[in-house]
């Protein structure tokens, strides 16, 4: 396994617009992105923080799996999000060594990435994600 950063965090809110004004008038970053991602039903917010990102996240559909989250956990920190080489190759390693994956391959996610999930079961309660610029 080869990560080289974190790529981004990803944070469940109810309300993106609302949540946005924090991270700019309360910390001073600026959100350079907002994009609906229509495959994970997720509006997303982009914020650079160094080499990493802050993903916000709100539910576009009752469905959502972050909607789910917020049901169940309220708003917070809903997954991080490691840049490897090859999203798959990833995938196919931690398998191997007995990870249950969301997803067997990868997908496109928020800027063109490839992405692919690790069950929160399987990683400390942490739902995990790897990114690739492919
Ligand atoms: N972090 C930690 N645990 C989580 C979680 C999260 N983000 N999301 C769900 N869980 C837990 C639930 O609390 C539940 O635990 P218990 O069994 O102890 O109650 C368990 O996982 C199952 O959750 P569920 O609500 O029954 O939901 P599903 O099994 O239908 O789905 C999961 C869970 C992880 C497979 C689904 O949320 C998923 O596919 N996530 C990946 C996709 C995603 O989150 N996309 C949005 C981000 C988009 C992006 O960044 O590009």
């Amino acid at each position: 396994m080869q990560i080289t950063h974190i790529e981004h965090i990803g944070i469940a809110v109810k309300n993106l617009e609302e949540s946005v004004k924090y991270y700019e008038k309360i910390l001073g970053l600026k959100c350079y992105a907002i994009e609906e991602i229509k495959d994970q039903k997720v509006k997303t917010a982009f914020f650079q923080v160094g080499e990493t990102k802050i993903e916000l996240l709100e539910a576009s559909s009752s469905d959502s799996p972050v909607g789910k989250f917020i049901d169940k956990k309220g708003e917070g920190l809903h997954h991080i999000a490691f840049s490897v080489p090859d999203v798959n190759s990833s995938l196919k390693e931690v398998e191997e060594k007995g990870i249950r994956l969301v997803d067997k391959v990868s997908r496109k996610g928020a800027e063109s990435l490839d992405i692919g999930f690790l069950h929160p079961k399987f990683t400390g309660g942490v739902l995990t994600e790897f990114c690739s610029k492919n």
